[in-house]
This record gives C-alpha cells, sequence and structure tokens, in this order.
C-alpha cells in the first residue's frame, strides 16, 4: 500500500472529485482483508512476482488462444489437452469469455450476465480455480477475458435498472429522447454497422434510449459512478483469487464518454485503468492487465504507459498494427509499408510488452492511416479497398479465402475474417491440390508466425493455426452466429487433424513441427527478453523487413524476412551486429557476408550477452 496507494487515491480523487476519498477508504479495507485471506499459494506467487516482475517478458512465453467449449468442451476437459499444449511450448493460455453469458446470441461470450459465475456451459467456479491450479502445475499462466466496458441487457445491474431501481439505473447511460444521443452520434463512429447500427438503443418498456456501443444487447456501463468501480474491483479481485495470472481488458477504448469526441481513448480511460491496475497491484500483484484497444498506434502506446514521463497502466497490450502490416506485407509482396509503419510507433516502457498475435476470434480491421499510406506514396483508402479485395478472394491474383466483414457502402469501409490458413492460401492449395503451392502457403504462415515469435513480447497461438486449420462454415446453420462471419474462423478443434501431427508427411505434422520450432528456439534465446523495444531497420530493399532488439544483458536478436515474389539478398553487415550467429531460418542460405533469401524466407540471429 505504501507503494501504490498514492496512484489509487490521486486516480479516484481525479475520477470521482466528489466520492474519491470516501471510495478509497473502501477500498483499502476491502484489500486489506483480500490479502489477509489470500490463499497461501498465491500470495507466494505474488511475493515471487513482485521480487521478479518480469516474469512476463521471458523467451519462453508463449500464448494460445482458445474458446474453451471449442478446444475441450468444458473447463474440466482442457486437463486433457494440458500435454498437447506443452508439446507446442505454450506457457500462456487465454481462454476466451467463460463467465456466465446471456441465451442466445451473446456475442461469443461478450455478453456477461454474470461476473460471479463461470458460464454453467463451461463448468464452475471451482473448475475454473482447478485449472488454474494445473497450468500453474506445469509453469503455464492462465489468461481470462474480462469484458467491463458493456453488461449483457440480461445481467442483474441491468434488470435491476429496467425494473426502476435509481441505484442500478446510474450504473448505465440512458436517455429519454434522442437529443442527447444525436449528438453524442455527431462525431461517434460505428463498430458494427452491419449488424448493430449506431451507439443507442430504444428500449420500449423503459421509454428510454440506453448507451450500446456494439450489440443492443450490450449495455456500456457508466465508469463515471464510482460504484461501478468497485463493483469491477470486486470482480477483479475475485478472479483474482481463483488463480487468473492476466485479465483481458475488453473494450477498454470505449470506457468513458465525452460530447465531441468520438467517445473512444479519453484521457479519463487511462486513469481508470491505472486506477485500477493499482489497487490490484497492492492486492494480487501476481494478476496483470491486458488492454484490448485496437486503436491507431499513437492512440496504442499509452495503453502500456507510453509518455512522459512513463506510467504503469497494463502490462500488455495487442500489437495490432504488427497484424495489420503483416497481412498487408504478404499481399502486396513488400515490406516497406510495414517497415515505416513500425518505425513510427512509439517506444513502450521497459516495464511493459506486447502482445503479437497473427489472427484472433475477430475480423482484421485495415488499421492503416491515410498519412502512413502516403508515406509510402500509396492512397490509404485504396490500399485498403486492395486488401479487402484480395483478403476476400475477389482480388485476380489472390491466394486468400476470406470473408468480407461489416462493409459499410456509405464510406466503403471493410475488415476481413477468415482463418490464418485459408489467408495464407492454404484452403486454396489444398482445393487445386498443388503441392507446390500448398508449400508456398505453409511458407506464407510460418513467415507470419516467425515475425511475432521474433517480434518481441508474447506471442499468440490462435487455436488451430498450428494445425493449418480451415474456414468453417458451419455457423451460417446456427441462427445465433449466422449473421456474424467472425464465426468462419472460430471452428471446433479438429482433433482428428492433431493426432496427424505425428504422421510424417502431413500437413498437420510439417506445421505442428514449424510451431513447435519456433516456440522452442525463442525460448532458447536469452536476447527474446521483452524488456526491450524492438528497432525496425530500413532495409535497401523494399521487399524485406530486417529489425533488431539490444538486451543490454542478454545479449542481441535479429530477424531478416524477404516478404517478395523473387530472392533477395541483404548484407549482414547492415544488422550492425558483431559476430551474429544463426538461430533459426527456414530456407536463407548463406554466401560470405550476405544472405540469401528465397521468396517467404526468413532467418534469426543473436549475439551473447
Ligand atoms: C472486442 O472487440 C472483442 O474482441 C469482440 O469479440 C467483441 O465483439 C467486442 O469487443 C465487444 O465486446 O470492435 O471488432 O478497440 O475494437 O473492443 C472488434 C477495441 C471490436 C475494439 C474491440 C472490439
Amino acid at each position: 500500500m505504501r507503494r501504490h496507494w498514492p496512484a489509487v487515491e490521486r486516480g479516484l480523487a481525479t475520477l470521482y472529485p466528489a466520492h474519491g476519498a470516501r471510495l478509497a477508504d473502501q477500498l483499502a479495507e476491502r484489500v486489506t482483508r483480500f490479502v489477509s485471506e489470500r490463499p497461501d499459494a498465491l500470495f507466494q506467487r505474488d511475493l515471487e512476482r513482485e521480487a521478479e516482475p518480469d516474469w512476463f517478458q521471458q523467451p519462453d512465453m508463449v500464448g494460445y488462444v482458445a474458446y474453451a467449449d471449442r478446444f475441450a468442451g468444458t473447463l474440466a476437459g482442457i486437463h486433457d489437452h494440458l500435454d498437447y499444449l506443452v508439446d507446442l511450448g505454450v506457457t500462456y493460455l487465454h481462454l476466451m469469455p467463460l463467465l456466465k453469458a446471456r441465451e442466445g446470441e451473446n456475442d461469443g461470450g461478450y455478453a456477461v450476465a454474470s461476473y460471479d459465475e463461470v458460464d454453467p456451459r463451461l463448468g464452475t467456479t471451482a473448475d475454473l480455480q482447478a485449472l488454474a491450479e494445473a497450468l500453474h502445475e506445469r509453469r503455464m499462466n492462465l489468461c481470462v477475458d474480462l469484458v467491463l466496458n458493456h453488461t449483457a441487457a440480461e445481467h442483474p445491474w441491468a434488470v435491476k435498472a429496467r425494473a426502476g431501481d435509481p441505484t442500478y439505473r446510474d450504473y448505465f447511460l440512458f436517455y429519454p429522447d434522442r437529443t442527447m444521443p444525436d449528438r453524442y452520434e455527431r462525431t461517434m463512429l460505428e463498430v458494427f454497422p452491419t449488424f448493430a447500427p449506431g451507439n443507442f438503443t430504444w428500449l420500449p418498456d423503459m421509454q428510454q434510449w440506453v448507451w450500446t456501443t456494439f450489440h443492443e444487447f450490450q449495455w456500456d456501463l457508466d465508469w463515471s459512478n464510482p460504484d461501478v468501480f468497485a463493483e469491477m474491483i470486486s470482480v477483479m479481485l475475485h478472479l483474482a483469487d481463483l488463480g487468473v495470472d492476466a485479465l483481458r481488458l475488453d473494450a477498454v477504448p470505449f470506457m468513458w464518454k465525452r460530447e465531441g469526441t468520438d467517445c473512444q481513448n479519453l484521457p479519463e480511460v487511462h486513469v481508470l485503468l491505472r486506477t485500477l491496475r493499482a489497487v490490484i497491484a497492492t492486492a494480487a500483484p501476481a494478476t496483470i492487465f491486458k488492454a484490448e484497444a485496437i486503436v491507431p498506434p499513437d492512440q496504442l502506446t499509452p495503453y502500456v504507459g507510453a509518455g512522459d514521463p512513463p506510467q504503469h497502466e497494463c502490462e500488455l497490450a495487442y500489437h495490432n498494427q504488427l497484424m495489420v502490416l503483416l497481412w498487408s506485407s504478404l499481399a502486396t509482396g513488400e515490406a516497406r509499408l510495414m517497415t515505416t509503419s513500425l518505425q513510427r510507433v512509439a517506444a513502450i516502457p521497459t516495464h511493459a510488452s506486447w502482445v503479437t498475435y497473427v489472427r484472433c476470434h475477430d475480423d482484421i480491421g485495415w488499421a492503416i492511416t491515410d498519412e502512413a499510406a502516403a508515406a509510402t506514396g500509396w492512397n490509404g483508402f485504396d490500399h485498403r479497398n486492395f486488401l479487402n479485395e484480395f483478403y476476400s478472394g475477389a482480388f485476380p491474383t489472390s491466394f486468400a479465402r476470406g470473408e468480407l466483414f461489416q462493409f459499410n457502402p456509405e464510406t466503403g469501409d471493410g475488415r476481413i475474417s477468415g482463418s490464418a490458413a485459408s489467408l495464407c492460401g492454404i484452403e486454396l492449395a489444398l482445393a487445386s491440390g498443388d503441392t507446390a503451392h500448398l508449400d508456398q502457403a505453409c511458407k506464407r504462415l510460418e513467415l507470419m508466425y516467425a515475425v511475432i515469435c521474433g517480434f518481441g513480447g508474447i506471442p499468440l497461438l490462435y487455436m488451430g493455426d498450428e494445425l493449418g486449420m480451415l474456414n468453417d462454415h458451419s455457423y451460417l446453420h446456427h441462427p445465433a452466429h449466422a449473421d456474424d462471419n467472425r464465426w468462419v474462423h472460430r471452428p471446433p478443434m479438429d482433433w482428428a487433424a492433431a493426432a496427424r501431427r505425428t504422421v510424417a508427411g502431413t500437413l498437420q505434422a510439417r506445421l505442428f513441427d514449424v510451431f513447435r520450432g519456433l516456440t522452442a528456439d525463442r525460448a532458447a534465446t536469452p536476447a527474446l527478453h521483452g524488456g526491450v523495444n524492438t528497432e525496425v531497420l530500413t532495409p535497401a530493399d523494399p521487399a524485406i523487413l530486417a529489425f533488431v532488439r539490444h538486451h543490454p544483458v542478454r545479449g542481441s536478436f535479429a530477424m531478416v524476412a524477404n516478404f517478395g515474389h523473387s530472392t533477395r539478398v541483404f548484407d549482414l553487415a547492415d544488422l550492425g551486429l558483431t559476430a551474429p550467429t544463426l538461430v533459426r531460418t527456414s530456407d536463407a542460405e548463406f554466401e560470405g557476408g550476405t544472405i540469401v533469401l528465397p521468396p517467404l524466407a526468413y532467418a534469426w540471429f543473436t549475439t551473447p550477452g
């Protein structure tokens, strides 16, 4: 408390001028009680992580992202597949939303009906606790989603608000007519323009509009109410006491609203997150925050505390830019836009890291600004449009089989759904039976994952990518999913395909070996510690991506990759490293001081500390 409480008091005083002091006292009492009742094993974990706060920056950190039901049926079922994850080198399991969701359509669990209960379809609170223990025994960490921007309309808070309880009415944002909604809408965007247009929903029974940034059944919480803050602290402490190591904080940019803005990334959001974190860092320092903020880079880096002076905010955030630019580079056969864009991302504090990813459960939104595109001499609109055509398979030379998501004819904006394997060309190659194409497609997938495993931070493997799992159109027969094509890349785990990973010559054996190799080589490379920033170089050849990481104690790491369609040569001296040794390559070769990279080839280098 000596270390963190001043930040709690400051934050609460800023957010809730009239109630801050009262709330700080109330939380101090709650935290004191919580710590005194903390289970021994978790208290020990708290102490260890306070002493070694860089645990999540170790090179052996590798994430795996899955829906519990789609991966293993239930939480209890996951125990049977822990060996599979260990085999893959996984040390951080992110399970998608697992708290009790509303019935029917629930946005993949992102419409929470109770924060206190595990979804009965997945198991019980005891099952979650047992899973955390089993993971910890294997030196693995558990990350779970916390949807804190909104609740389901069926959550008891919302039900009470709807019934007229004034306390709970203040948990949400209601308006009697269109006056305020219209004023807000003037400057706001729409997240789901096709299936959930607008940001407000009319409730005929209440004769009120309610704020719903996402679906109409997801009601935004009013974080300017101190009671909401206090409630969410209880939720966080409950999850921390079940052994959750990381909370993926969903949709954080939207947590604070102000007229005349797009109601995203407002300064109060950062005060909120820093204050929530200071409370959790006091009570349960073994638990860290991962921000889900899919926003432009200058808006993103503050979520991990970038700024002058640097802050403690979330320990982790999704590197959306890297993900988007990887797909852009793969489609164009050029890395220049990726190079210039990544160079524009501000450095982040040494106490934070990225999570890097190729695919997740969401669509890919082309977060490439007109300005960033112009820096490469491209037109932003045309390029984003090209990427939609390319990845939906409409572009004549496309190898991808994806689907257009939320295309908005008014703005011309669209996003892409599809599994990594289908977007990399594996689906098309398998359908055509062309083995040379299949080889290329596998190389694309390997290249993408090699970049995110080498970039720095925790790489996340999205369930099924290690087996090349394809798009699954069965969601079309499921009424609650049919209008949301993100389900095309959320199939049930194909355990029959997983079994083929041990059969030499199969696609699964090839890909699984690649993933296992990437994670093993990563774990064995001390220089891949996440506490330093990545320096993206400017190679003379625009097809090449090259970056270095200099760790003052553990040595340097470098990666060179060829996104081009022909063989390229790179002068190793351009890495600026003394006597680099090769850690790993796909099929690059060396001639004197140069590296010869066939299309889609890459190499990892390191120097000792
Ligand atoms: C998140 O995504 C989840 O990842 C989605 O699966 C949910 O549908 C959504 O929240 C609502 O809970 O707009 O297109 O900047 O981009 O929160 C995905 C953050 C989303 C938003 C992000 C959101």
